[in-house]
């Protein structure tokens, strides 16, 4: 049919037209072509039911594709694959594609779990559903599926009709946000190289492109887009098991307002990996942001910051000799973020500012120290220095000062005591260390400056979340349960690595505050002490009869819950204590260098107490970041790694298997199986379909779950299908929604039919 007209759209039709049959699809089109089309009120000409609110589209309360279709007179064979297909035992299909909902498989084992994803990788089919959780494998090729015809085909579907896509998912949590005005998030989570970065980086742009726009929310959303290669070129860096592994942890709210623009973003970072500056494993490079200057820089630029071109040259980029990776070109990298730094209105004295400080942190590792006849560290008069002095602009005398001596006030007189080499290296690196560290933060602040939307009202965000091995598990408390689930408690391990007093980490700060001689091993006693019998913990003593694999002098195993994982101590107390010394930060404070001069000033108010050890400050701002996320609405995206060699198409069934296990996919198969896959709260639920229930329409004075248990009877759901949560209905099969979405078209056709015949007469 026609589409409706502008005033119908806006709802402010006199009389309720007929039936104009536009679909979703439609509304939505228009809705996002141009601004005069507002979505607020998408009472569909159909349901008459004005909500003032555009109609739920979830796949398990959206309004049934299947019905709109036929009623479209597209043909039900037309659909996916899956889809209906699936459902009623289009085995062919099954065949060729595998399931592309584990919910649906027949058996729940491992085996059948790994071989159906393998089947599917082989089709370079890499997305597959349990429920509403996307398991993604990475193929480490491209995969025409990222175009914008793609793009299109998602929007505004249901999540269950169409093949598994990152896609759908994005889609899906941005409607229930609009339709339900509130927040979301989506967490991304797998091992280093499974591809986490990359699936924030599709949603990203997803949004970037499917959200209506205009002028000005363009310039937002190229800040939103462009803020990526900026932080990826000084917080990534290739490692062993990924070119370009993130270094730090990542999420980002982007910010809509309540007519789905994307109005704004917002970023948070967590722990940056500051060790990476000074030292690279071998197989290792430093952060991305080094090499490209270095390579890409103009020989204008290079001379400005007194650096050769030449990688080499510099100590902090070769420990791992490999500076040169066949898969990075840095030059063409350079260009992307100077353009990037462009969009996101970094002008060109802050420009000149920042790659002064990266140079200044290369000039740095190349500072060497003698020694002199006393055993101490001696600074030649060397250019290196005067370079950072330069560049940070500091005074060089002072800065030779600061590296070499350490300032201690005692009562009104000031002491300079010399350092050893060992000790001066140590202070000249935790410069490097903080410089650059301060800088990525700084970084982070300028650009939500030049993209947050500060007017919260009317604000809606979803958040992407991008960090190693972090995991919330909501279980909402069950009044009971089909079949029990196993759960692996890993509290006995949160308990031994932060537990008040005795856990790891509180150990490792108190070893740290001890004045006197603490040192690694001394904490390492100390842990062998308190913890010496628990069953999770192994030291070198016990190592060889337990495990049969010896461990170092330096050496404690935990045996989590993935597997063991061996610490080494050597290096835990300096980068818990993360020193810098008192007259390097007030050097820093004075810096010439408007970047350094505010890192450090504000560095400066945070710590005027007694600083806080790294290990306490992460753990504070993940607690932080739970309480956030907990007010939201979450969105499951589990990424594995399909090989260790980065080979595209290879699907390594042994690592595979490790990733299914410790991410729990089994377990989660399992849950939703038992009859979590389709979930409503009651107040949802009971708000889109009591007008099937005659006891609940048009309205339901009692408390919504007793609401929902009616209509749930009268709808005649069977007492195995649906079972009541402490705030949800939890709903097995996907049909029995379908049934009760069918229901509802009907309904509120027969609804419109009356009010037509009735409205007739005028
Ligand atoms: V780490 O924890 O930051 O070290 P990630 O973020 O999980 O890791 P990333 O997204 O960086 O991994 O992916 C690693 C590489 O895999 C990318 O550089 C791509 O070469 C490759 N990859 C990942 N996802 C896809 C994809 N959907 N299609 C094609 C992909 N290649
Ligand atoms: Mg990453």
């Amino acid at each position: 049919g026609a589409l409706p007209a502008a005033e119908e759209l806006r709802g402010t039709a006199p009389v309720p037209p007929a039936c104009s049959g536009a679909t979703w699809k439609q509304w939505d089109q228009r809705r996002r072509a141009g601004p005069g089309l507002q979505p607020v009120f998408l009472s569909c000409t159909k349901c008459l039911l004005k909500t003032h609110k555009p109609p739920l589209r979830m796949g398990s309360a959206g309004p049934s594709n299947r019905l709109r279709r036929q009623r479209h007179g597209v043909p039900l064979r037309s659909l996916s694959p899956r889809g209906q297909l699936d459902m009623e035992g289009a085995l062919t299909a099954r065949d060729r594609v595998g399931i592309q909902d584990f919910v649906l498989l027949d058996e729940t084992t491992e085996a059948a779990f790994i071989s159906n994803l393998k089947k599917r990788f082989s089709k370079d089919l890499i997305y597959t559903y349990i429920g509403t959780l996307l398991v993604s494998v990475n193929p480490y090729k491209e995969v025409d599926i990222y175009n914008k015809k793609q793009m299109d085909t998602y929007m505004g579907i249901n999540f269950f009709e169409l093949p598994p896509h990152i896609y759908a998912l994005a889609d899906n949590a941005y409607h229930m946000m609009l339709t339900e005005f509130n927040n979301h998030f989506i967490l991304i989570s797998g091992e280093s190289g499974a591809g986490k970065t990359e699936a924030s980086k599709k949603i990203l742009q997803y949004y970037a492109v499917s959200c209506p726009s205009t002028n000005l929310l363009n310039t937002v959303r190229d800040k939103m887009l462009m803020s990526n290669p900026v932080l990826e070129a000084f917080g990534n860096a290739k490692t062993l098991k990924n070119d370009n592994s993130s270094r730090f942890g990542k999420y980002m709210d982007i910010q809509f307002n309540s007519q789905g623009d994307a109005v704004g973003g917002h970023i948070l970072n967590y722990l940056l990996e500051k060790s990476r500056v000074v030292h690279q494993n071998h197989g290792e490079r430093n952060f991305h942001i080094f090499y490209q200057l270095v390579e890409g820089g103009t020989d204008d630029l290079l001379r400005q910051l007194g650096l050769e071109r030449n990688c080499q040259h510099y100590s902090y980029l070769t420990q791992g000799e490999c500076a040169t990776v066949p898969s990075i070109n840095d030059k063409n990298d350079w260009k992307s973020v100077k353009n990037a730094l462009q969009t996101i209105d970094f002008d060109e004295t802050i420009t000149k500012h920042l790659f002064g400080i990266v140079a200044s942190v290369l000039h740095l590792g190349n500072v060497q120290f003698d020694i002199d006849n006393t055993g101490h560290a001696l600074l030649d008069k060397n250019t290196e220095l005067r370079w950072v002095s330069d560049l940070l602009g500091v005074d060089a005398q002072t800065l030779e000062e600061a590296l070499i001596f350490r300032k201690i006030e005692a009562r009104k007189d000031q002491v300079l005591s010399p350092f050893t080499v060992d000790h001066a290296i140590y202070a000249r690196d935790a410069l490097a260390k903080a410089i650059y560290g301060q800088t990525f933060t700084w970084l982070v602040n300028r650009i939500n400056d030049s993209m947050e939307n500060k007017d919260s009202t009317q604000m809606t965000v979803i958040g992407l979340l991008d960090i190693y091995g972090f995991e919330v598990f909501y279980v909402n408390s069950k009044r009971f349960w089909w079949e029990p689930v196993q759960f692996f408690n890993n509290k006995i391990i949160c308990d031994l690595v932060e537990e008040k007093h005795r856990g790891i980490i509180p150990l490792l700060d108190e070893e740290c505050l001890r004045p006197g001689d603490a040192t690694d091993l001394t904490f390492l006693e100390r842990l062998e002490e308190k913890m010496g019998n628990h069953p999770h913990f192994v030291t070198h003593k016990l190592a060889d009869k337990l495990t049969r694999k010896t461990l170092e002098r330096g050496d404690f195993r935990l045996l989590h819950y993935a597997g063991e994982v061996t610490y080494c101590v050597v290096g835990f107390l300096d980068k818990n204590n993360d020193l810098l010394y008192r007259n390097i930060k007030d050097l820093m404070c004075q810096s010439k260098n408007i970047i350094v001069r505010e890192c450090f000033s504000t560095m400066d108010t945070e710590n005027k107490k007694r600083p806080e050890t790294v290990a306490t400050q992460f753990k504070s701002s993940l607690l932080r970041l739970t309480e956030m996320l907990m007010a939201k609405e979450a969105w499951y995206i589990r990424c594995l790694k399909s090989n260790e060699s980065k080979t595209p198409g290879q699907f390594d069934e042994a690592l595979i298997r490790h990733q299914v296990k410790y991410l729990g996919l089994m377990e989660h198969l399992r849950v939703r199986r038992a009859g979590f896959a389709y979930r409503r709260k009651y107040e949802d639920f009971l708000k889109r379909y009591k007008p099937l229930c005659p006891a609940t329409w048009p309205h339901w004075r009692g408390m919504p779950a007793d609401g929902v248990e009616i209509l749930a009877q009268h709808l005649g759901y069977l007492p195995d299908e649906y079972k009541m949560g402490r705030t949800k209905i939890f709903i097995r099969h996907p049909r029995t929604l379908y049934a009760t979405e069918d229901a509802f078209e009907k309904c509120k056709h027969d609804l419109a039919s009356r009010l037509q015949a009735k409205y007739k007469g005028y």
